[in-house]
């Protein structure tokens, strides 16, 4: 079998998407995601004016050689943009070996771990009562663990609570810069105890949570918010703090035992290897675009498994259904899976454009039997959809000082 044709198309169906298909000279074709959100085209140019010309005529079966070509073959490694390419290839040629060998995905992986996927839904409100509203809406759909993000009193727009806006296109208005949005940390550790005490008191202690900090604490912060939320016992804190210096969790492990998770922006192994050794962290949140597809996802699970940390794998809107499917078929088998993040299959729109094999039962997904990744891609669908230049906001403490976001 021999790669024919590479076409990258960038379309934006309710968010922008960065699709990969490679063709084959046996009709054969596959699918991959490389979406980065707020940088689409970068990762569209490089795939089409670095990565395609070299893919032509290559065998799609050795997906391992073609990786380390793109990986080690390039004086640039690493990356964000890199890495999405990497990931689409890696994907679309996954999706390619289970087509051509009539298999899911999972089969080629070692088949299944579990019958289906648990997931954690998002319950992101306006108040205290209006997150746990939407919590006890996801609890009556059958969800056995469930994010809580609240808006902080005082603080006019927090993460993921979007008001009556209802996407983050919404929130630039007509002008697509990116929204900027207050934070202080002093409010927020006033009122977040409060939110796990109150889920508590009025869904009992079965219920798994889960709490994602966006990276705006320092180490000796993250530690006192652990203290803090030690005895409502959630599931994981995501996200504590940004961990460029993989030693800031060393110093949150000394002070509390909350179970800490990390990972969404991550691109090898290298950003999270120390923590993963050393056992600072309990769940890794990679998402195959970003981390270079399938192969380096395996890779990553089970040299997690030896330190006892679990996969939890991104799973925001901004990755495209191929990559979902792709965690799907990782989740299904990797022995060491922990949880799988969920905000929904889609909207209307992105629905006409992607297709899956997929159904939602009581908070699990279940993956069908349909070979390779099982997901479809209309391209007359997503020629309706034209990217619109689109960014995420920024966060600024009160005194207008530049923040994580
Ligand atoms: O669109 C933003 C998301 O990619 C991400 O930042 C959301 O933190 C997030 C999560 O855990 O899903
Ligand atoms: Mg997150």
């Amino acid at each position: 079998m021999k790669i024919t044709d590479v076409r990258v198309i960038v379309s934006s169906p309710g968010r922008n998407f960065v699709t990969l298909k490679i063709l084959t000279d046996e009709g054969i074709y596959g699918l991959g995601d490389a979406t980065v959100n707020g940088r689409e085209m970068a990762v569209a140019a490089y795939l089409e004016e670095h990565v395609a010309p070299c893919l032509i005529g290559r065998d799609p079966h050795q997906i391992e050689d073609i990786w380390q070509y793109l990986y080690k073959g390039v004086y640039w490694r690493k990356g964000p943009i890199t890495m999405a390419s990497i990931g689409a290839v890696d994907m679309a040629l996954w999706d390619i070996k289970g087509k051509a060998a009539g298999l899911p995905v999972y089969q080629l992986l070692g088949g299944k771990s579990r019958e289906a996927v648990t997931l954690y839904g998002h319950a992101n409100g306006s108040t205290i009562e209006d997150t746990l509203d939407k919590m006890g809406d996801l609890v009556k759909q059958g969800f056995k663990v469930v994010r809580l993000q609240s808006a902080i009193p005082g603080l006019d727009g927090t993460y993921g609570v979007l008001g009556d806006k209802k996407d983050y296109f919404a929130l630039q208005s007509d002008r697509p810069l990116p929204p900027e949005l207050p934070w202080s940390t002093v409010k927020y550790m006033n009122m977040i105890e409060e939110l796990f005490a109150k889920a508590r008191e009025r869904f009992g202690n079965e219920i798994g949570l889960c709490h994602d900090v966006h990276s705006r604490l320092t180490p000796i912060e993250a530690g006192r918010l652990g203290k803090m939320l030690e005895k409502y016992n959630l599931l994981f804190i995501e996200d504590a703090v940004a961990a460029e210096n993989q030693e800031s969790y060393k110093i949150i492990r000394q002070h509390t035992t909350a179970p800490m998770a990390i990972g969404e922006i991550y691109n090898t192994v290298w950003d999270c290897k120390d923590m993963i050794e050393n056992q600072w962290i309990d769940y890794i949140r990679m998402a195959a675009t970003h981390a270079g597809g399938i192969t380096p996802m395996r890779r990553i699970a089970d040299f997690s498994a030896m330190y006892h940390v679990r996969t939890a794998p991104h799973g925001a809107p901004d990755l495209s259904p191929i990559c979902y499917a792709a965690h799907m078929h990782l989740n299904l088998w990797a022995p060491n899976f922990g949880i799988q993040e969920f905000v929904g299959f889609g909207t209307e729109k992105s629905n006409e454009v992607f297709k899956y094999d997929l159904q939602l039962r009581d908070g699990m997904v279940y993956v069908g039997d349909a070979p390779g990744l099982g997901v479809d891609f209309d391209e007359d669908a997503a020629a309706r959809y034209p990217y619109k230049r689109s960014y995420l906001p920024v966060s600024r403490l009160e005194d207008g000082t530049l923040w994580s976001w």
